[in-house]
């Protein structure tokens, strides 16, 4: 008889309680998955990434096979505007950012519209961990292995009308804590959209974590949304408001440059920005020397994702 090896975490070192209690659900549900296997069932702890506290289990759909990158390069080179325009700026200043208490409303086109604080919303689910590719606008790309659950569970609970067509992401403005809202590079908030049915699809992930532990504030803690096959700006950070809305939001890049960030800005390797090619991308960690990476319709998603826009002509959708 295999033992089940548990991954070795202090409870006291665990915040909040409710992560650790859906942890320690879906633990429960992995040990019954490994006695079902029998006695070769793979360890508990090699279906994770990390052993924190916001490590959730891993469904193998959702699992990439690259190369992962490192926790540092995660969360050390980044685009958070609110702190800046450099890939460090983000590293050295969200450290300011507020997080606690946080909340987040979920209106508009709704039965039930409702403010969820950040517990609800961590109780909402147990935490799944996915292996993403994120690929940047400006032609890089990491791995990253998130923890979250799908945003349809979170839209589920306020019952969207027949009128909600998209669905727009505002994410947190505080002057005093962000250097970058004094930039004006963008007319602050932040906000990104979705259509519907793109916001429903199970990859679409709201992300609380990242290699198990709880997300560190440049990636947009305490709350972001990963959309995998889109270019990295459709993924808002530190997010404060869902609309579910009838018309199309009018988003911050496309307000900045629409004839070079598209509302869709699905990941394209044959659809170049209009100054520099998508075709191909650095993965940062990779060396800069490194060959660089083809880039992937879709991001590498197309199995899941394309049927969306059959029909669509994605050159004038970009
Ligand atoms: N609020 C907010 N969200 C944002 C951005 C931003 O500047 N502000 N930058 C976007 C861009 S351009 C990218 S590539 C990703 C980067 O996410 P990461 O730093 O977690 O890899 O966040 C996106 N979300
Ligand atoms: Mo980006």
């Amino acid at each position: 008889m295999s033992r089940i090896r548990l991954p070795l975490i202090n409870p006291s070192q665990i915040t909040p309680e409710e992560v650790w209690a859906s942890r320690r659900t879906w633990l429960k549900q992995a040990g019954l998955g490994a006695l079902a296997l029998g006695a070769g069932g793979l360890p508990v702890s090699a279906a994770l990434a990390g052993t924190g506290p916001y490590a959730g289990r891993r469904d193998p759909k959702y699992v990439v096979t690259d190369k992962l990158t490192s926790e540092k390069d995660v969360s050390s080179y980044n685009n958070f505007y609110e702190f800046g325009s450099g890939k460090q700026d983000p590293a050295k200043y969200a450290g300011k950012m507020q997080t606690q208490p946080w909340s987040v409303v979920v209106e508009g086109e709704v039965a039930k519209p409702r403010t969820f604080d950040i517990d609800d919303l961590l109780k909402l689910a147990p935490l799944e961990e996915r292996v993403y590719r994120m690929r940047c606008v400006e032609a890089w790309s990491m791995v990253i292995p998130w923890e979250g659950y799908s945003l349809s569970t979170l839209l589920k609970q306020v019952e969207p009308t027949s009128k909600a067509k998209y669905v727009e992401f505002v994410t947190a403005v505080q002057p005093k804590n962000m250097p970058g809202f004094y930039e004006h590079i963008i007319d602050w908030p932040y906000v990104e959209g979705l259509r519907i049915d793109e916001a429903m699809h199970p990859l679409t992930f709201l992300v609380f974590g990242v290699y198990g532990k709880k997300l560190p504030n440049p990636n947009g803690a305490p709350v972001k949304v990963s959309v995998p096959w889109k270019y990295g700006f459709k993924s808002g950070k530190s997010l404060v408001k869902i609309r579910l809305v009838e018309q199309r939001p009018l988003t911050s890049w496309v307000k900045i440059a629409p004839t070079e960030y598209g509302f869709f800005a699905n990941v394209n390797p044959n659809v170049p920005h209009p100054r520099w090619s998508q075709a191909t991308e650095r993965r940062i960690g990779d060396g800069f020397f490194a060959p660089r990476v083809k880039t992937l319709m879709f991001n590498g998603y197309g199995d899941q994702v394309a049927s969306m826009y059959s029909g669509m002509d994605l050159r004038r959708n970009f």
